[in-house]
């Protein structure tokens, strides 16, 4: 068995790629092959592969299946996982108290929180008749106001109080500040701090470029 990821190019899977290709660069010919399931993104939402739901009854992407057979979902979660098992010399992701501790707030807040105000699916997507309810006119606004009022200064926080080395951190709110970049440009021009991030050490970085090609 190998270890696989469902995937849709750029979406939330992308995160879990991106930390992948970082690591496959810091240990070149160390790691596995990751074997991407690729899926298409016209029909993920309304037409999801018996071999998905079958691991994962949310549906969703990423999913992760390992060599071992061990599955995962949740974006962060499977980052951490490709973290502990192949960054063994801590060069992405500390293991001290105070910065695992900080990572893991991280995560959480933007997979569970600052990634939705940016949605187009719910976490509760497989219930609900409307495809696309992130482009609900009422929930636009209302996410438009979270990202203005509380998303976005909580990442500049982020960017503010970054270590001097690009982290699994990084990646993971950094994904959350590149799908704003993507989707709601203006969001992120009104935010000089995480423009800059974004366009200098996000934008620029070699697994980024490639994770998002993928
Ligand atoms: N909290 C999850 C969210 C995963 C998620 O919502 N993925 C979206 C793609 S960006 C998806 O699969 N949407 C299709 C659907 O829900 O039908 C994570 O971080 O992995």
């Amino acid at each position: 068995m190998k270890n696989s990821l469902w995937h849709c190019s750029r979406f939330r899977s992308t995160r879990c790629l991106w930390l992948f290709r970082e690591l496959e660069l810091l240990y070149p010919g160390e790691l596995p092959e990751l074997n991407l399931i690729s899926l298409d993104e016209t029909t993920l939402r309304t037409e999801k592969p018996e071999s998905l739901l079958k691991v994962n009854r949310q549906g969703k992407v990423p999913t992760f299946q390992s060599d071992d057979g061990l599955v995962l979902f949740e974006s962060a979660a499977i980052c951490n996982y490709f973290c502990r098992r192949f960054d063994t010399e801590e060069k992405l992701l500390r293991r001290d108290a105070n910065s695992m501790a900080r990572h893991d707030m991280i995560a959480h807040y933007a997979c569970g929180t600052a990634d939705n105000v940016l949605a187009t699916s719910s976490p509760i997507q497989r219930v609900l008749d409307d495809p696309r309810p992130g482009y609900q006119e009422n929930v636009l606004a209302a996410n438009e106001k979270a990202w203005h009022q509380l998303v976005a200064p909580t990442l500049e926080d982020f960017v503010k109080s970054r270590p001097p080395f690009f982290s699994a951190s990084d990646v993971i709110f950094g994904f959350t500040i590149a799908a704003c970049a993507r989707k709601f440009p203006e969001r992120l021009a009104a935010f000089p701090v995480l423009q800059s991030f974004h366009d200098k050490e996000i934008a620029t970085r070699p697994a980024y470029q490639a994770a998002m090609e993928e």
